[in-house]
């Protein structure tokens, strides 16, 4: 069945950062699957999609292969297996087709606590440790900066404390993991989050049909994501002063409160986190009844 050329394949990643928001937003999505622990491949039961989990790294590789037709991986290792691609004149097509909104991360270059940065300069050199050895080229050889390049595809923070290096460049994300390794963050070369990526080359219209339906999907899932359904009373006479703190909102719905003229209710969807901050200054403008709500789908 997986081979079926009208089931759409998609890779993403079987266990690590990615993989719970990925499958959670191919369910949010409305695809079932059962996944199993020891398979490879799982079968959705409602749609003609199959999904293929394997470790982030191999995904980019299985798109320009054409193995699978999208894949959901960060930018970090899309970017590096690029670069690598690159070096050895190997043609690399494929498409970014949207960011997600996971996965966030940067790349940064971190030195022990007890050395002076004084700017890369100081890297002239130097030996850096990191499991992204065409990132952290790209970045150092552009601004003139030669070092010892040490690769390694784990535990990369305790490079410098066993003296395998001077310097890392590794993935941050709360920046705990270098503070406990007595390092500390002095430049970010790369921002990176998830994304949804698609092969190139061609694509029967069952699938292209199927892939657009999937990203409105998702848009859907995301913007539901980021945004709030907010509901209040308020007098009609403070209602551009709600209009006016609510940015981010859409044009309100305004409705008549029965048995009370002066008031109205006023419910909208917002883009912005509303902070407590924005409750109590609603409330000071006399607003009641605050309620601010999750939204679960979207589509406009
Ligand atoms: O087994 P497989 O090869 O599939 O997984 P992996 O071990 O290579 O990757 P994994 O699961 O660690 O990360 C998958 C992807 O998640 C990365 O490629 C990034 O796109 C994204 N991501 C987001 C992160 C982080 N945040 C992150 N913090 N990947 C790794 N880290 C690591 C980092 O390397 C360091 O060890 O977390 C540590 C730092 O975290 P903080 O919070 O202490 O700063
Ligand atoms: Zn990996």
């Amino acid at each position: 069945m997986f081979y079926s050329n009208n089931r759409l394949r998609i890779a993403m990643q079987k266990s690590g950062r990615l993989s719970k928001d990925s499958q959670d937003l191919l369910k949010k999505c409305g695809i079932k699957i059962n996944f199993e622990e020891d398979r490879l491949v799982s079968f959705s039961e409602n749609m003609p999609i199959d999904i293929m989990r394997v470790r982030d790294d191999d995904i980019p590789g299985l798109i320009i292969d054409q193995v699978v037709d999208l894949g959901i991986v960060g930018k970090n290792v899309l970017e590096e297996k690029i670069l690598q691609c690159e070096k050895y004149k190997k043609f690399t097509f494929y498409k970014i087709l949207r960011s997600l909104d996971f996965g966030f991360c940067r790349l940064s270059l971190a030195m022990p606590l007890n050395f002076k940065y004084y700017g890369l300069k100081c890297l002239e050199n130097a030996r850096i440790a990191t499991s992204y050895p065409n990132i952290l080229k790209k970045y150092l050889y552009k601004n003139n900066i030669r070092f010892k390049l040490c690769i390694l595809n784990g535990s990369v923070e305790l490079a410098p404390c066993t003296g395998l290096s001077d310097s890392i460049c590794d993935l941050v994300s709360t920046g705990s993991t270098l503070e406990s390794n007595g390092l500390y963050e002095v430049e970010t070369i790369y921002f990176s989050n998830a994304c949804l990526i698609s092969r190139v080359g061609y694509i029967s219209n069952i699938k292209r049909l199927l892939i657009n339906k999937l990203l409105i999907r998702i848009q859907g899932v995301i913007k539901a994501r980021e945004s709030k359904y907010i509901m209040l009373h308020i007098s009609i006479d403070k209602l551009k002063d709600v209009v006016r703190l609510l940015r981010g909102a859409e044009k309100p719905t305004v409705l008549q409160l029965a048995g009370d003229n002066s008031r109205v209710a006023v419910h909208m969807v917002s883009s912005e986190t509303l902070f407590w901050e924005t409750m109590e200054e609603l409330k000071l403008l006399g607003a009641s009844s605050i309620l601010v709500l999750p939204i679960e789908k979207m589509m406009e």
